[in-house]
Formats: structure tokens, C-alpha cells, sequence
């Protein structure tokens, strides 16, 4: 499962399908590979089966001799027909014996492939490195179990939590390399989201960009919230309820979506609920003055401060990334964690 997670890392981390990987083996030894490449391309295990990837000491084949053999997948296989072909029916059509899966698929549409499989006699073990495949999959199976995009907001502030100074300038709080960082980030998500305070004012470009500078091959949607003009080639969503932007998104099938700011939309998120991951970039800088990171969250007392849980934390030259989860209601992380493995 462990090669199987690598393979999966292959493919890319943005679009609306999950990044899958495939082992075959027979008597222990790897007689095909595959990985997912994105939306509308062969799934992991028609990849694998399909033997166009050299095994380790091997070289490329028509097809892979898969009769008896043990399928290690790190998502269940799908039992639908979508942009491709359901892979149940190949596994069952190539005579495995055996199917080693990580995680069920939530998709409703896609899920269910284990059940066929083992009506097919097919031996079929689930939960497998769990952990791992949860960790790496994590936005995509939170957003397609809850039918909402994940949603990670980032912010980028001060010591004292300032995102300007009392003149308003921001330009630049963080460090090169926090931006850089940043930058990676943009082009592993499906869309980046700013309030219209935030597109007006500052006109940012919202494009990921590699180390270089120049544009990454990933682009996400770029979305401006609220009712005034915004400019550039930004999908609008008037309003200013952030339910109802990540229903907008979900029908586009965007999985995970970054809020870039500001403050009054970074608000309008977390006093809604609806953000799973906060992502801040803190520099080693005080202002003393300026505009808070976050408006007002009708938060009186203490005791009542959203406080989240820390997941990681990291220097990026002189600044700090601090990761941290926010609890959500709605959270159905782990719900197939006690599914049953046979
Ligand atoms: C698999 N193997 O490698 C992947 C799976 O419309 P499609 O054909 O692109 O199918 C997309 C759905 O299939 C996706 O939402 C997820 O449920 C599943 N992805 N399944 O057996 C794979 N990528
Ligand atoms: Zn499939």
C-alpha cells in the first residue's frame, strides 16, 4: 500500500477525481503498476492492468497476466461508469483474486465496489494503511462525504495578527519564501477565493507561480465574492453568503477551495462554520496598528474564542506557518473508520 500511495502521489492533487494508486502482485512480486492522471483519463487499475508502466526490472507490456493475482488500491474500485469505465468489472474481467483496498470510495455514484466484488468470489480486504490514504485523500473524501468543497483559509499576518499597516499598505508582510510556499499552495487546490474588498483593493493576481515565477501548469478557478465590480476573468458570485459560493463550487466539482482574504470575507467563513483549515503565515514584524487578519467574529469573551487544533508547524525563512483544524459540525472525518474488514 505504501507503493500504491507513492504511485498515487504521481497524479495531480487539484480537479474533481482523487489521486489513486494501483499495485498488482503475484506471489509477492509486482507484476503491474498504475496511477490516476486526472478526469477523463484510465483509473488506477486500468492502468495497472493495462501494463504500460514498467515494473520495477521490467519493461512496458501490452497487458498484464493479472489471473490470481492480488490488487492493492488505495481507494475502492469504482463500480460505475463515469468519464471511464468501471474498474470492478476489469479487475473481475482480468480473474484477480485478491483486492487489497485502503479507503471506500464516498462518491455515491462510484462507490459500492467492494460488495461487487466479492459477489464476483473475489477476496476482498478494506482499511488497509487507512491512515495514510486518509491523510494524503483528506480534502478530496471530506468534500465528496459532505457534497461541499473542503476549505482551507489562508492568512498571512504580522506578529500582532495585522494584515496592513494604519496607511493600508500590506506589500509584503511575509517573506519570499512564504509566498513561495503559498504559491505551491495555489496550484494543489481547484479554486482561490477573495471578497471584492479584497480583489479592488489589492488587484491581486491569484496564479499560482512556480519558484521561477513563471505560471504553474495547475491553474485554479479564481472566484471573487460580493456584489461590486471585481475585475479580470474571475467567476462572480454575488452575495455574500459562503454557503451558498460553496454550492456554486460543489456543482462545478471543486473539492478544495483556498480563501484568500480579507478579513471580512476570512470572517464571513469562520463565523459560518465552514472552514476546515486555517493556514497562517506569520512574520516576525509589529505594527501595533492596521487591520486585524480576521474582522469582528462576535466573539465577546474569551471563553468563547474559536480555538483550533495545531497540525503542524514550520519556519519558511524568517516567518512561521502554523497549520492548524477548526472543528466543524458537519465533520464526518473517521465515519468509515469502524467499516468492516474481512
Ligand atoms: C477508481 N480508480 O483511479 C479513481 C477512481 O467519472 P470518472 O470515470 O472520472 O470517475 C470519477 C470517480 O471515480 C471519482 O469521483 C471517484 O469516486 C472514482 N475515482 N476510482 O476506481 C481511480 N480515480
Ligand atoms: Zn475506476
Amino acid at each position: 500500500m505504501t507503493r500504491a500511495v507513492e504511485l498515487a502521489l504521481r497524479g495531480p492533487a487539484a480537479g474533481p477525481n482523487p489521486r489513486v494508486g494501483c499495485v498488482l502482485l503475484r506471489d509477492g512480486v509486482v507484476i503491474g503498476e498504475g496511477w490516476h492522471r486526472g478526469a477523463g483519463t484510465a483509473h488506477a487499475e486500468v492502468d495497472a492492468l493495462s501494463g504500460r508502466q514498467p515494473v520495477p526490472g521490467g519493461r512496458p507490456a501490452n497487458s498484464v497476466d493479472a489471473r490470481g493475482a492480488t490488487a492493492v488500491v488505495t481507494l475502492e474500485p469504482c463500480a460505475h461508469t463515469g468519464r471511464t469505465g468501471p474498474c470492478t468489472q476489469a479487475l473481475i474481467d482480468a480473474g484477480v483474486a485478491r483486492v487489497v483496498i485502503a479507503v471506500p470510495d464516498p462518491n455515491p455514484v462510484a462507490g459500492g465496489g467492494a460488495a461487487l466484488l466479492r459477489a464476483a468470489g473475489i477476496e476482498v480486504v478494506v482499511g488497509v494503511g487507512a491512515e495514510q490514504v486518509e491523510a494524503m485523500l483528506e480534502p478530496w473524501l471530506v468534500a465528496v462525504r459532505r457534497g461541499q468543497p473542503f476549505v482551507t483559509l489562508k492568512l498571512a499576518t504580522t506578529l500582532d495578527g495585522r494584515v496592513a499597516a494604519a496607511d493600508g499598505s500590506s506589500r509584503w508582510i511575509t517573506s519570499p519564501e512564504s509566498r513561495a510556499h503559498a504559491h505551491a499552495l495555489r496550484a494543489e487546490v481547484d479554486a482561490i477565493l477573495v471578497g471584492t474588498g479584497t480583489a479592488l483593493a489589492d488587484r491581486p493576481a491569484l496564479t499560482a507561480r512556480t519558484p521561477d515565477g513563471s505560471p504553474a501548469a495547475h491553474q485554479p478557478l479564481r472566484v471573487v465574492l460580493g456584489d461590486r465590480a471585481a475585475p479580470g476573468d474571475w467567476l462572480r458570485i454575488t452575495g455574500h453568503d459562503p454557503a451558498a459560493a460553496l454550492a456554486v463550487l460543489a456543482e462545478r466539482e471543486v473539492r478544495h477551495v483556498l480563501v484568500e482574504g480579507g478579513p471580512t470575507v476570512s470572517a464571513a467563513f469562520l463565523r459560518a462554520g465552514l472552514v476546515d483549515r486555517v493556514l497562517t503565515y506569520v512574520a516576525p514584524v509589529l505594527l501595533g496598528a492596521g487591520r486585524s487578519a480576521v474582522e469582528d467574529l462576535g466573539i465577546g469573551t474569551l471563553a468563547d474564542g474559536l480555538r483550533l487544533a495545531t497540525e503542524d508547524v514550520r519556519r519558511l525563512g524568517p516567518d512561521v506557518l502554523v497549520s492548524a483544524r477548526v472543528r466543524r459540525e458537519d465533520d464526518v472525518r473517521g465515519r468509515h473508520d469502524s467499516e468492516e474488514t474481512h
